[in-house]
Parts: structure tokens; C-alpha cells; sequence
């Protein structure tokens, strides 16, 4: 109720913050991208995880202005750090199955790019396996107008969800996010090496890039790297970030 009540006033109040965590190009480990993942500042709760609202949110249907004001700020943010003359960088923003599927996503993302400047190619889209799966046609029509603004779509928490390989023919999507429980459990555990390089090889096949995510240490960088992903985010490289913070981040690691 606490959450219900406050959400309410959230986005007047200016409570939302966006970090971003950088993604880097596994080889060399330059920077390459980074995910916007929102925080919410309660003024009594102090800060309150995704997990915690977002589920709220997406019930009560504040998910959709909540979403937008992230996919505009996060724009709005990488034509900043470019002006700022950090390096091209892509960013990612997560997009909620309610988003997706209940709201004027094309208008959303059509509106943000031309509000930031931000050229489309340099805005991804992270959809959950689940969102997608929900309504295979219209998911599929969304994600081609998606594509044809010029944005680039991820599958996110891949290998987690409903598994039904033959819908990604179907989906323009360019990338794969390996989800963090498989990566996790390597280089040492069977079960999780074999998922991992299943992935990454039919992501080849598919002609898709796969991006590992929840790297902890220099072993599993390794591990993905010598296996064919391309590129990697997680506790290794570094926690989500201010965007402060990432401007410093971004001089070093570019
Ligand atoms: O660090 P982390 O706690 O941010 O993220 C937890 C979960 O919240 C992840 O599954 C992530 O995809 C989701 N999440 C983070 N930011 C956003 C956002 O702006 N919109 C949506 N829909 N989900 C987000
Ligand atoms: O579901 P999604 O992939 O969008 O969520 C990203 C989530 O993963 C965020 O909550 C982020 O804070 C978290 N995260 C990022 N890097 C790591 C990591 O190296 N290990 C773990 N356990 N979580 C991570
Ligand atoms: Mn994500
Ligand atoms: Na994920």
C-alpha cells in the first residue's frame, strides 16, 4: 500500500533515478553500452528496488509513464555523454511487458528519440522472454515496426523463460542476454557450460550476438570470451553507475 500510495507521485516529485551500468566488448573489455536500470528514491523507504515496484506499477498501470520518462531520460543521457565527448556508447533500456503489449510503445520510442537526437541505432530495447512469448503475432508486428525506427532489440533473461526456440526466427531481435543463473555457475559447473555454449551457439546460428550478463570475476570473462560472446556486463566490469559516475568510468575504459 506504501508503494501503491507513493508511486502516485513519484514522477512529479522526481524520485526516480537512472543508472547505468556499462557493457563491455569481451575481447578488450573496451566500454560498448550500457543498461539503464532505474531506481526509486522514496522519501521514506530510502531506495526501493525494480523488484520491489515495478511489479506494482505494471498492476496499477503506472509502468507505462514510469517506463517513458526512463526511455527519455536515458536518450537524453547518451546524447549528454556524447556532447560531453565520451565515446559512442549504445543504451539499453529495459521495456516491461505492459509497456510492450498495452501502451503506444512505437509513439513512446518515436517521441524519445526525437526529443533527445539520439540516432535510433544507438537506442536498444530489452524485452523478457516472457513479454514476447505472451502474444507470439503481436509481439512479433511491435518488435518489426520496433526495427524498422532503426532500434536494436534484445531478448532479455534469456534461457530463463518459456523455451520455444523456433519464435526467435521470427523475431527481429539482434541480441541474446545470457541471464546471469547460467552464468553464474561457470567455468566449473557442467550443466551451466553446456547451457552457456548451447546458447551461444545457436545464437551463432541464428545470426544473433549473445551478451553475458552477471560476470563476477576474470575466469567467467574468459570462459564466455574463448566461447564466442561477444560481450559481457556484471559485477566484474562494474555495478550500475550514476551517470556521473559513468562519464568517469567511460574516460578510463574507452
Ligand atoms: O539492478 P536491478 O535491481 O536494477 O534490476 C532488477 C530488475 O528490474 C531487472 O529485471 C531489470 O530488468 C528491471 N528493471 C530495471 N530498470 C527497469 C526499467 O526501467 N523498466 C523495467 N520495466 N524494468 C526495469
Ligand atoms: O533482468 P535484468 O538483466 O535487466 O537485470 C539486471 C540486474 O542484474 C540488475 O538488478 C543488476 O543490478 C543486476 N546485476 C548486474 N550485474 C550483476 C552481477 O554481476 N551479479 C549479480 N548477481 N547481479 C548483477
Ligand atoms: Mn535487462
Ligand atoms: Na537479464
Amino acid at each position: 500500500v506504501v508503494i501503491e500510495e507513493g508511486l502516485k507521485q513519484a514522477l512529479s516529485n522526481k524520485e526516480f533515478e537512472v543508472y547505468y551500468q556499462p557493457r563491455l566488448r569481451l575481447p578488450d573489455q573496451k566500454l560498448v553500452a550500457v543498461e539503464a536500470l532505474v531506481r526509486w528514491n522514496h522519501p521514506a523507504l530510502g531506495q526501493v528496488n525494480p523488484e520491489d515496484f515495478v511489479p506494482v506499477a505494471e498492476a496499477n498501470g503506472s509502468i507505462v509513464r514510469i517506463g517513458r520518462w526512463v526511455l527519455e531520460e536515458a536518450c537524453r543521457r547518451a546524447v549528454d555523454w556524447q556532447r560531453d565527448g565520451l565515446p559512442d556508447l549504445r543504451v539499453s533500456v529495459n521495456l516491461s511487458a505492459v509497456q510492450f503489449h498495452q501502451s503506444d510503445i512505437i509513439a513512446d520510442v518515436t517521441r524519445a528519440l526525437e526529443k533527445s537526437g539520439l540516432p535510433a541505432d544507438r537506442l536498444e530495447l530489452e524485452l523478457t522472454e516472457t513479454a514476447v512469448m505472451a502474444d507470439i503475432d503481436q509481439s512479433a508486428e511491435i518488435l518489426l515496426k520496433l526495427r524498422e525506427l532503426g532500434v536494436m532489440l534484445s531478448i532479455d533473461d534469456f534461457g530463463t523463460g518459456y523455451s520455444s526456440l523456433s519464435y526467435l526466427q521470427r523475431f527481429p531481435v539482434q541480441q541474446l542476454k545470457l541471464d546471469k543463473s547460467f552464468v553464474h555457475g561457470l567455468p566449473q559447473d557442467a550443466d551451466a557450460v553446456a547451457i552457456a555454449r548451447t546458447i551461444i551457439n545457436l545464437s551463432q546460428g541464428l545470426n544473433r550476438e549473445v551478451v553475458a550478463e552477471g560476470v563476477e570475476n576474470a575466469e567467467q570473462a574468459q570462459f564466455l570470451s574463448e566461447a564466442g560472446c561477444k560481450e559481457g556486463q556484471g559485477y566484474y566490469f562494474s555495478k550500475p553507475l550514476t551517470a556521473r559516475e559513468l562519464s568517469a568510468f567511460a574516460s578510463e575504459k574507452s
